[in-house]
């Protein structure tokens, strides 16, 4: 999955590479006992004497069960630790605290890069506004001039979409509210998502770093067109 933030692109990839780590041992583990202690021709189906209702107590290997308790355990605690990393990022404040500075003034520019770690720095950002209804987006520029925001329409699929235009090496701050129910902005091609909460404000950073052209969809169900609430969002 290509975002334009290898930080999350870093933690998807240790992601799979543990999912298909731990899959293969418990499915092969699974496969092999199934094929390897299945019962031949002719054998009594009940060959280890069992009991309904009674555990056979008598087979059990407590180094097995600590190790398949212990090392899963601490598997779990580092997948949590390293997807802690980027919550500064993703909740990063305003101001000079922040990676991405204060709001930018006309005539300015982010002119955000990447450190080596990952992370998106900007001089400074331009507030966009994004409501969601069911069952559509609605994009805000505000007052940016059109080659830093851009709103309108495009057509994905056959059907007419929102679609905001923004500029590369730019870094966005999307005030966000739904005007009825909860709905949610997920942008993959940021690598984040956000509620959007009715009677609230929230916030998304969306920096944009290199090229790219993505739909945004709702990862918040929120009626029958849910599925269908998407915007095209085009960096270039
Ligand atoms: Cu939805």
């Amino acid at each position: 999955m290509a975002g334009v933030t290898p930080l999350y692109d870093a933690i998807w990839d240790d992601y799979i590479l543990w999912s298909v780590f731990v899959g293969a041992i418990a499915f092969g583990w699974l496969y092999h006992h199934s094929y390897f202690y299945r019962s031949e021709d002719g054998e009594s189906p009940n060959v280890d004497n069992l009991e309904v209702g009674v555990f056979p107590k008598e087979y059990d290997n407590l180094r097995l069960e600590v190790t398949w308790t212990v090392l899963p355990f601490i598997l779990i605690v580092w997948l949590t630790y390293i997807s802690w990393a980027p919550l500064d990022a993703v909740w990063s404040q305003t101001g000079p605290d922040g990676f991405h500075g204060s709001e930018c003034v006309e005539g300015t520019s982010s002119n955000n890069w990447l450190d080596e770690n990952g992370y998106v720095h900007s001089e400074c950002y331009w507030e966009i506004g994004i409501t969601g209804q069911q069952w559509f987006w609605e994009f805000d520029c505000y007052d940016l001039s059109e080659d830093i925001c851009l709103t309108g329409y495009a057509t994905v699929e056959g059907e007419l979409k929102p679609l905001l235009t923004l500029k590369t090496g730019e870094t966005y701050l999307a005030a966000m509210t739904s005007i009825d129910v909860t709905h949610a902005v997920k942008n993959h091609g940021f690598g984040i998502m956000e509620d959007v909460v009715p009677g609230q404000d929230t916030y998304l950073w969306m920096p944009a770093v290199e090229d790219i052209s993505f739909l945004m969809l709702c990862a918040e169900y929120c009626g029958d067109n849910h599925a269908y609430m998407t915007a095209q969002i085009n960096v270039e």
